[in-house]
């Protein structure tokens, strides 16, 4: 079995950044800039969102935090979104979810300018991804992508089983891995919680995307002998053996399924760090597309 390290890939691919970010200050151009709003204080948004500001930091890149209490309006957000969209100094920004309760994402995804739209969620740039245009990526499937890329995996003809349909990670890597394109070509089975005898759909995957959020739910007599899996699944699962009182699992039982898998991604460490570097590359795409 060999260990698909995102951390690692991660590394080479913002050091590859970096220094396309010497390039532009070095020939006076606008140094990247991505802020992240982020409402509330759950614990795991707030890590996500220190990953993202230390990404940019490695990088080169500026970055600017918006922290709002959990009371925020929906009609206060959505000023806070006027305002970046109408910012030149910013090329991109995200709004970090999940949001309270009582703010509709849809509405808040839908006032985003598209070309700042840097996690790729507006309709405009999912509907251009359906169709093989040039637009930002959503993160976590891009992050997929490079990862499959750079460890030189075959898509091509194979049979890909997505399990999870949700509409940033399961529905547009679907998408992705089915178009006539690099890292693509493949034929692709979209399974969810209607599944009837997912077993039998799993058993015949060559490689696996694992996207349902449950921890540790794939076990090694699901899968078959040689099968890629992708583990996108970030679990916090209770121990009281960690000083954190928690430890992370992914959505693949790792030592069952690791055995019989050629390759895999580990948890943490896999697809997180990829996601993360995927919105350092669409901010990137950004500036760019200013200038
Ligand atoms: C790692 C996310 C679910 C819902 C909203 C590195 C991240 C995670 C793990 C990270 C995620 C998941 C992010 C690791 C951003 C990925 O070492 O394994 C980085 O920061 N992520 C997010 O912003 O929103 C989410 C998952």
């Amino acid at each position: 079995m060999e260990l698909l390290d995102g951390r690692a890939l991660s590394k080479q691919i913002k050091s590859e950044i970096a220094k396309e970010v010497d390039l532009l200050k070095a020939t006076g151009k606008d140094i990247p800039h991505l802020a992240a709003i982020l409402v509330g204080e759950n614990p795991a948004s707030e890590s996500y969102v220190r990953n993202k500001v230390r990404s940019c930091e490695e990088v080169g890149f500026e970055s600017t935090l918006i922290r709002k209490d959990e009371s925020i309006t929906e009609q206060e957000l959505l000023e806070i979104v006027d305002r970046l969209n109408a910012n030149d100094d910013v090329h991109g920004f995200i709004v970090q979810l999940p949001l309270p309760r009582h703010i509709d994402p849809i509405k808040v995804t839908l006032r985003i300018d598209p070309k700042k739209d840097v996690d790729g969620f507006h309709p405009n740039n999912f509907g251009k991804m359906a169709q093989g245009l040039d637009c930002f990526l959503p993160a976590t499937p891009y992050g997929i992508l490079l990862l499959l890329e750079r460890a030189g995996i075959e898509t091509n003809g194979k049979h890909i089983v997505v399990m999870g349909r949700s509409n940033i990670v399961g529905t547009p890597i679907s998408i992705l891995l089915s178009r006539k394109s690099n890292v693509g070509n493949a034929t692709v089975s979209l399974t969810h919680s209607r599944t009837k005898n997912l077993t039998e759909f799993t058993k015949k995957a060559d490689i696996i995307i694992a996207a349902l959020g449950i921890p540790e739910f794939l076990k090694a007599d699901m899968v078959k002998e040689g099968v890629v899996i992708v583990d996108v699944g970030i679990n916090r699962v209770e121990d009281s053996s960690k000083k954190r009182g928690y430890r992370l699992v992914g959505d693949v039982d790792f030592e069952g399924v690791g055995a019989k898998a050629s390759h895999i991604t580990p948890v943490p460490g896999g697809v997180g760090p990829m996601t993360v570097t995927a919105l350092m590359l669409n901010t990137l795409k950004a500036v760019k597309m200013v200038d």
